[in-house]
């Protein structure tokens, strides 16, 4: 049976998820947890050496890594186009991506500098242990964010909410690549570090909090628009 591996709140794994049940793939998902949850990972996968990250998608067949990746295994299994010509959907993700580690950096420091967002990082435990936990809790964020920090660039979020604004004006049809694909999923995922979704499943309302950008929510409210209109699209009958 197909097994998906991931963080439910974060972008890389809804996208995946996304393309999974738009296509019509039946899997388990199993929810990782940071630091905790990396051995077993590690040797699920049979990879000792070098970084490990989610989602990832075990099926009969292998491995396959990483949401692009998913994706274009949804696609092989659902067997037709219905997520568009990958390579024509690579560009699109390639800027997803690079908006996404931004929003990610960002979101790591906001949380290390957010007592209640690192209570919510841990179990549910007897309140007065919270606040000592606390800087183990921010050390293994700070590692997070030193983990994925080379890929951070100042103002690549918004660099990449311009160039979706500017692809779905230069389409003309509400569509990145003229009808509704993964690269608009891809895209769509930028949000989720503007205005997350009311239905992310967040460990509490400090992380929510966290993935918040006022600023960028003020600046691209026809985007937030864009994505409640792929709504229809987000069903796993969806057939369009
Ligand atoms: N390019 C990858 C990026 C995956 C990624 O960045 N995953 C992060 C999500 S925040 C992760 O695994 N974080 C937990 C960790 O590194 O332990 C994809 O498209 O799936």
């Amino acid at each position: 049976m197909t097994l998906l591996i991931g963080e439910a709140f974060s972008p890389w794994t809804r996208k995946a998820r996304w393309a999974l049940d738009y296509c019509g793939v039946a899997y388990r998902y199993r929810e990782y947890i940071p630091f905790l949850g990396e051995p077993s990972l590690r040797m699920k996968l049979r990879q000792w050496r070098g970084t490990v990250s989610v989602p990832v998608l075990f099926t009969d067949a292998g491995v396959v890594r990483g949401s692009f990746g998913i994706a274009r295994h949804a696609a092989r299994v659902a067997g037709d186009d219905r997520l568009g010509d990958f390579d024509r959907i690579r560009f699109w993700d390639d800027i997803s991506e690079t908006g996404l580690a931004a929003a990610r950096t960002r979101v790591v420091r906001a949380i290390a500098a957010n007592d209640a967002a690192l209570d919510e990082s841990l179990p549910r435990l007897p309140s007065p242990l919270m606040p000592l936990l606390r800087p183990i809790t921010r050390r293994a964020v700070k590692a997070l964010d030193r983990k994925y920090a080379h890929l951070y660039g100042a103002g690549n979020h918004r660099d990449a909410l311009l160039a979706l604004r500017r692809g779905l004006r230069d389409s003309g049809t509400g569509f990145l690549l003229g009808r509704f694909g993964y690269a608009d999923i891809s895209l769509c995922a930028l949000l989720d570090a503007v205005v997350p979704e009311p239905d992310t499943a967040f460990p509490g309302e400090a992380h929510r909090h966290c993935w918040r950008d006022d600023a960028l929510a003020r600046e691209f409210p026809d985007l937030l628009a864009w994505r409640d209109g792929l709504r229809p699209y987000r069903s796993r009958r969806a057939s369009h």
